[in-house]
């Protein structure tokens, strides 16, 4: 995710993964790296079981669609860059919001990927990613104004980054090129983002800025049965939205 800070929710953001303090890197990975690695397997372990089993489900999804080469391991180097650099070619010839968006996307990419990588072996795992969200989720119960405040600067700065249009409304294009910048099939999600706009009661093709952010932190942190923003990451959705 992206970040821009306030001193107000620094915890969090260590927990988020993006980079604070001189050594660029969070207290949290630095306490990591005083454990050795099998202290560190035991508590992601006991922490990883305590996790609400549908929003492993969803990150074990979201595993399978950062993995763009299919191959069981996200880096930077295999998986990321491609897709920032194809987010960034997006908005060539236009004002983009960020001075530097490739630099922005890549310098991200990267600390996410550091702070999942449990046990440094410079890629990431299917479990290494879940579990290193089980933190993420905690300090979203434990500090949930702080992590609300957090979700619309970091999401909202991704919401930024894919609508070229500047309009403050996502649409179909803008989340068929984010699938494609991941090598997924676009198919089905012109019906699956009609769906969740439908539960807002909101036209089927437009999702506004405050609707993606509730989406975003549904899919993150709320396992409820019901809630659209389960959907978020769902590629198989029929076209004739039955689903
Ligand atoms: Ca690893
Ligand atoms: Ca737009």
């Amino acid at each position: 995710m992206i970040c821009s800070l306030s001193s107000r929710s620094r915890f969090l953001v260590n927990v988020m993964g993006c980079k604070i303090g001189s050594s660029g890197l969070s207290p949290t990975i630095q306490l990591n790296r005083r454990l050795n690695t099998t202290q560190l397997a035991s508590e992601f372990l006991l922490i990883g079981n305590s996790m609400d089993p549908e929003l492993q489900r969803r990150y074990r999804q979201l595993f399978r669609f950062y993995d763009v080469q299919g191959d069981g391991s996200l880096s930077v180097e295999g998986d990321f860059q491609q897709v920032a650099e194809a987010l960034a070619a997006r908005w060539q010839h236009r004002n983009t919001p960020f001075p530097d968006m490739l630099g922005l996307l890549l310098g991200t990419y990267a600390h996410e990927s550091e702070r999942r990588d449990l046990n440094h072996d410079g890629v990431v795992d299917e479990l290494e990613f879940v579990d290193s969200h089980a933190p993420v989720v905690q300090a979203f119960l434990g500090m949930r104004p702080q992590a609300e405040a957090f979700i619309a600067r970091a999401a909202g700065a991704f919401f930024d980054c894919l609508d070229l249009d500047c309009d403050g409304v996502l649409e179909v294009g803008d989340l068929e090129a984010y699938a494609a910048a991941y090598r997924k099939p676009t198919e089905g999600i012109r019906a699956n983002l009609a769906r969740m706009l439908a539960a807002f009661a909101l036209p089927p093709d437009r999702l506004p800025r405050q609707v993606f952010l509730t989406l975003v932190e549904q899919y993150w942190f709320d396992p409820s049965p019901d809630v659209p923003g389960r959907w978020l990451f769902t590629l198989d959705c029929p076209t004739d939205a039955s689903c």
